[in-house]
């Protein structure tokens, strides 16, 4: 194990100082760290993985130094663009060092999701023409090398991170003022909606809340696609299911994704029709991988979704206001809900015992496929 704290140290001591990236559990002490000891501009929680590799390389154009990109590796399709149309050596030649949390390798239990990126991982560097270590207790050699590889040949370099390689760090606890939790904002979201309409909710915790709320109250899970991964992508994919049925899909989304592929706002309202429902779940946090911020609450979530054409924008602090929100929403086309929450979740909340494909197949005769 490496003591948190001192590989920080050590990055700082070689002025690797300039940190961004998307959060993961697997790193949730390495990035605890890098939040509490850096200031906010050398630490920026990007909208994206691949918004990481483009500040990473900005900041090197401009103060000459090596940016640090964290991420898990459920995070590589979104940089491969940027790593080979911008950093690789046959276009701008840009270094930066990529920490990577390696979910589902090889020989360790992992959700499904993580299965197949956690084998690949270490081919796509490969494939990218990326060398690639893997963290170990000689961390301070594996640094010096890193260092001495972008200065001599400019080019990015990856150090992949085995489950449970940082010591904890403790960190100050963020929180917030909202009263209600994700999984009470989920329940009486569940008591709104009609018995046949479908749900499609985020990757992390809202997806494993929502499996078991349909435990407890017995009603299968065949109605709610749980995006196990592809963060970001569940509005796109609630929307494709609108236009392929004429059910009502209540798309239940959180701010981290909201903001990973804000884009998809742009496109959505366009096409959606009238059963394509839009629930926010804002708690300002990526809460599922160690409550790490987003800017949720420094942007207007609702102005943003009205501006890309919503007619109408709740918003909901407490279950009265988000059972009338789901009642308002129900009427009419172009509606979103956005539900403030607080952090944290059950201490035994589980995960989902359905597989993906079992899920989808479930759904696709639901649907009557
Ligand atoms: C592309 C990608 N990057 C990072 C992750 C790791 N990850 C899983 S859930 C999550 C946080 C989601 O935050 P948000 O949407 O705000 O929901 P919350 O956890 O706060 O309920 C992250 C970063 C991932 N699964 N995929």
């Amino acid at each position: 194990m490496i003591n948190t704290k001192k590989f920080y140290d050590y990055l700082i001591k070689k002025e690797l100082d300039f940190f961004t990236g998307v959060p993961d559990s697997l790193l949730k002490n390495l990035c605890s760290c890098i939040k509490e000891n850096t200031d906010s501009k050398h630490n920026i929680i990007a909208a994206n993985e691949g918004n990481a590799i483009g500040l990473a390389s900005g900041y090197h154009i401009s103060s000459g130094k090596f940016g640090v990109v964290y991420m898990q590796n459920s995070g590589i399709g979104n940089t491969v663009n940027p790593l080979l149309s911008l950093a690789d050596e046959e276009v701008y030649s840009i270094p930066m060092l990529l920490i990577v949390g390696w979910r589902g390798e090889p020989g360790i239990k992992d959700e499904p999701q993580h299965v197949k990126q956690g084998k690949v991982t270490i081919d796509l560097f490969k494939t990218m023409g990326i060398e690639c270590l893997v963290l170990d207790d000689n961390y301070e050699k594996q640094l010096d090398y890193c260092y001495s590889y972008m200065k001599e040949n400019n080019k990015p370099i990856v150090l992949v991170v085995h489950k449970g390689t940082f010591s904890e760090y403790d960190s100050s606890k963020t929180s917030n003022s909202y009263d209600l939790t994700r999984e009470e904002s989920l329940e009486v979201i569940m008591n709104s909606i009609n018995k046949d309409d479908f749900i499609v909710s985020t990757t992390g915790k809202t997806s494993r809340e929502i499996f078991e709320l349909r435990e407890k109250r017995k009603e299968g899970h065949s109605n709610d696609f749980l995006t196990v991964g592809s963060m970001g992508h569940t509005s796109s994919i609630a929307c494709g299911m609108s236009i392929g049925s004429k059910k009502n899909i209540y798309c239940i989304d959180g701010d981290g994704s909201f903001i990973m592929h804000m884009g998809s706002f742009a496109i959505i309202p366009q096409v959606a029709d009238k059963n394509f429902k839009y629930i926010l779940i804002n708690n300002g946090a990526h809460e599922s991988v160690g409550g790490q911020p987003t800017v949720g609450f420094n942007i207007d979530v609702e102005k943003i979704l009205k501006g890309c054409g919503f007619k109408n924008v709740y918003k909901a602090t407490t279950k009265e206001e988000i059972k009338r929100g789901v009642e308002k929403i129900k009427e009419d086309s172009l509606q979103a809900l956005v539900i403030y929450t607080k952090l944290g979740s059950r201490k035994d909340l589980g995960r989902p015992t359905v597989s993906p494909i079992d899920n989808k197949k479930a759904m696709m005769k639901k649907f009557g496929n």
